[in-house]
């Protein structure tokens, strides 16, 4: 590519031939179903089993739901989008001081997905930062905007509480002791990617980012609350994930459909673009640690199937992921007994 990064000027001739998708990939925006929308779920109900059962169905029936009532301070989240969005608008060489292509850097501003694998680029720029423990991260974050390591952080200690009550709702639904995923997980890493799509000139030609499951364990979602573009696969169909101005989308990650021996889905999502306005997500992800096993819980092997993959450690897993382009099968299907 000859521009590295699109926030760093788009070319003014349409899409360039790298980011076309072949006929048969492209995103087909006019068949989108927007009248069905993901369950949401208030962590705020005094009702426990009541969520726990809503978390159930959800994950069965979708492996996405939003979430509110989250107990993530509002301030918190509205500081986190100002300061992703002012960090796009920074000049070209400030940017520049952070680009890497190298996916094992712990802190990174890349394009597309994964520019040295894939054939056909995505129309996305994205900050890669690794955040836990934030003592070891933070200094290599950027400096500019001033405010972004100090937002940042507060925002990513409030979505990890978030993340260690999710688990331990999702433990319960599967019938598991509270404490299960989060003990056999470990001391969690956590990443984020601050997703940045600017205005497409031929959306139904290209992606922000392709159809793809996380490696990860769970994922909270902060989507952009003016421009939609999160679609879910579900039976066959892509669903839009409209923005919902208080809620976090959360998806199960491949880590946990094998944990929970393939009950609940780590499922097809791809963000797609459009030609007005650019948009922004941000996702943290939650991911065990290297020398995690994950195995499929020993009481969900009991009815018969047996154990549907093989046992792996988290870095294994992480590893095959990123050898890979996103366009392929399910990454997990390797990893089958
Ligand atoms: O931008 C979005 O809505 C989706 C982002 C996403 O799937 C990712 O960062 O892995």
């Amino acid at each position: 590519m000859d521009t590295k990064l699109l926030s760093c000027g788009i070319p003014a001739s349409g899409l360039p031939e790298s980011y076309v998708r072949p006929e048969s990939e492209r995103p087909r925006l006019s068949e989108l179903l927007e009248y069905e929308n993901v369950p949401v779920i208030d962590l705020g109900c005094e009702d426990k089993s009541h969520i726990v059962q809503q978390i159930y169905v959800a994950c069965m029936n979708y492996g996405f739901f939003q979430v509110i009532n989250h107990g993530v301070p509002k301030e918190a989240v509205e500081r986190m989008l100002r300061v992703a969005r002012d960090f796009f608008g920074l000049p070209e060489e400030e940017k520049m001081k952070l680009y890497s292509d190298d996916p094992r850097k712990t802190t990174r501003l890349s394009t597309s997905f994964n520019v040295k694998k894939e054939k056909v680029h995505n129309w996305r720029d994205y900050l890669r930062l690794h955040c836990h423990p934030l003592h070891k991260y933070v200094p290599e974050w950027p400096s500019n905007p001033p405010s972004f390591k100090e937002t940042v952080s507060d925002y990513c200690v409030q979505v990890r509480e978030l993340g260690f009550r999710l688990r331990e709702l999702i433990s319960e639904s599967l019938g598991l002791q509270k404490d299960y995923i989060n003990n056999v997980l470990g001391e969690q890493g956590q990443h984020m990617a601050v997703n940045y799509y600017p205005p497409c000139p031929e959306p139904g030609l290209t992606y922000g980012l392709p159809a793809h499951t996380d490696p990860n364990a769970l994922t909270i979602l902060l989507q952009d609350l003016q421009v939609a573009g999160l679609q879910v696969l579900k039976d066959g169909k892509w669903l839009a994930v409209n923005p919902h101005p208080e809620a976090f989308v959360v998806n199960i990650g491949d880590q946990l459909q094998a944990l929970s021996n393939g009950r609940y889905k780590s499922v097809w999502h791809r963000a797609i673009v459009n030609s007005d306005k650019a948009r922004m997500s941000i996702a943290s992800f939650f991911c065990p640690q290297d020398h995690a096993l994950i195995s499929p819980a020993k009481p969900l092997t009991e009815e018969g199937c047996g154990a549907v993959y093989r046992d792996f450690t988290y870095a294994e897993y992480y590893d095959t992921f990123w050898s890979r382009n996103l366009d392929q099968e399910h990454c997990l299907e390797l990893f089958k007994n």
